[in-house]
């Protein structure tokens, strides 16, 4: 049923060659920029190599017993080692579902040594997350393209908060940076969204582009209770995803079993349809987001390096350093609004004020750095020229696949750089350059709309 996923992860020479670009201008152009000015300890860590050539990953996310592991079983259509499901909370611990000939589980202690894979930074969650934490190998077709993360149900109140013993949250953050995919599951026939849930989302909501929702178990209920359960389940989500647009909701049944009614069947095939087409495209459009997210990392890296060398220009060189950097961590929107001026930086762009905050206060401003112009330039040259030269080499089947939300997003005053052309004596908009969605980047190169 998954042979699509097999065929897609045959990688193509070309997002070879662009990963491996990617990691040179990485460490040759961004990384000492990062070095200079702290940056891995305020964002995040250095990149590594398995960052660049780890596989699309897809991660789960719900409430307790709403189906995310039987979901993983019904996309490999098979079971993986450590699996357990059940009615009551059963998966007790995060999960990555990984590709080897030779099945096994590798615990989390190891893992986060091994230099071959991406979960060394994983280890600053200490010991509490990885005994909590563990690797499967399957031997299935599908892993070749993808890897899929199964995480511990978020329980209710206490339980989620205190028990876990580790910073629940902080693991979902990390996790959801670095996949492609996140799937919230809703259960159907048990709609119900926890405070501990609701601040869940919360935390992934920088990464609304990755989200996609399931209503699983729809099979449960007839069609009448269905169209209530979904106008419940959008309603909720308006409010905890705050954002403008409507969420897609893919509605389903995501497992092996018959169907207590069967009146949606069709529904429900048409969504699961729809739901693994956008699963079967992270293997191409893998290349695409890493190049995006170095842009997303390039930009920060550079608000980063005006910030820290702007707090070191503000420093005394001899008496009262102390009560100059608590005022300067009180002030830090001023410094925030300054930079956004002088150097036509968007709001947007800028790290979030209050962890910043809680980050500096463990920091020596006056061994900050100052502002050192050269290393700022050969960012945006890498920017300009050889982010543009790696978009090229991918093939532009993907770049059309970006090109499509660009008309759309354009009504938001964001920029496209490009220039007007005609193609077969029809306008159109030739793409040159990056483009900027309000939170996300999105680079185009060589696309061409057509001007209606
Ligand atoms: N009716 C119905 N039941 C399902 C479906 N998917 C899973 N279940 C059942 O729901 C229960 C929970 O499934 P799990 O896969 O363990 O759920 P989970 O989200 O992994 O749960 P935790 O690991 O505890 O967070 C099991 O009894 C499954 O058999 C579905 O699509 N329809
Ligand atoms: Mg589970």
């Amino acid at each position: 049923m998954f042979s699509w996923l097999r065929r897609e992860g045959e990688k193509s020479d070309s997002i070879d060659n662009v990963v491996e670009g990617l990691k040179k201008i990485y460490k040759t152009k961004l990384l000492p920029l990062e070095l200079h000015y702290q940056f891995h300890d305020f964002h995040s860590p250095q990149l590594e190599e398995p960052d660049f050539d780890a596989k699309p990953m897809i991660l789960l996310v719900g409430q307790y017993s709403t189906g995310k592991t039987t979901f993983i079983k019904y996309l490999l259509e098979r079971e993986f080692p450590g699996i357990r499901i059940g009615p009551e909370p059963t998966t007790d611990r995060f999960i990555a579902v990984m590709y080897d000939e030779k099945e096994g589980i590798i615990p989390g202690n190891a893992l986060v040594v091994d230099p071959k894979k991406q979960f060394r930074p994983l280890s600053k969650f200490g010991n509490a997350f990885l005994n909590r934490f563990q690797c499967s190998t399957v031997a299935s077709p599908v892993l070749r393209g993808i890897s899929i993360v199964d995480t511990p149900g978020i329980l209710s109140g206490e339980k989620q908060r205190v028990d876990r013993g580790y910073d629940f949250t902080g693991v979902l953050e990390w996790f959801a940076e670095r996949v492609d995919r996140i799937i919230l599951l809703f259960d159907a026939h048990k709609l119900d969204i926890s405070d501990e849930f609701r601040r869940s989302i919360e935390a992934l909501r920088g990464h609304d582009d990755k989200i996609r929702i399931v209503l699983n178990k729809a099979d449960m209920i007839d069609h009448q209770q269905l169209m209530r359960v979904y106008g419940a389940l959008m309603w909720s989500l308006g409010k905890v995803l705050q954002t403008p647009e409507v969420a897609r909701v893919y509605i389903g049944s995501f497992w092996d079993q018959p169907l207590r009614y069967d009146v949606n069947r069709r529904l429900f095939e048409d969504e699961e349809q729809d739901l693994f087409r956008d699963m079967q495209s992270l293997p191409r459009n893998a290349a695409l987001r890493k190049l995006n997210d170095l842009i997303k990392r390039a930009r920060l890296a550079k608000v980063h390096a005006y910030i820290v060398s702007e707090l070191r220009k503000e420093m005394p060189s001899v008496f009262g350093k102390d009560y100059k950097k608590k005022e300067l961590i009180k002030n830090l929107g001023q410094i925030y609004d300054r930079i956004q001026r002088e150097q036509q930086i968007s709001p947007g762009d800028f790290p979030d004020m209050k962890k910043m905050q809680e980050t500096l206060a463990n920091h020596d401003f006056t061994k900050f750095h100052s502002l050192k112009p050269r290393l700022l330039e050969v960012v945006d040259q890498m920017l300009a020229t050889d982010i543009a030269r790696l978009m090229a080499l991918i093939p532009q089947e993907e770049v059309n696949i970006v090109t499509e939300p660009l008309i759309k997003e354009t009504r938001n005053n964001d920029a496209v750089l490009g220039t007007y052309d005609y193609i077969k004596d029809k306008p159109c908009l030739v793409i040159t350059g990056i483009y900027l969605m309000r939170q996300r980047n999105v680079f185009v190169s060589g696309g061409a709309l057509r001007i209606a």
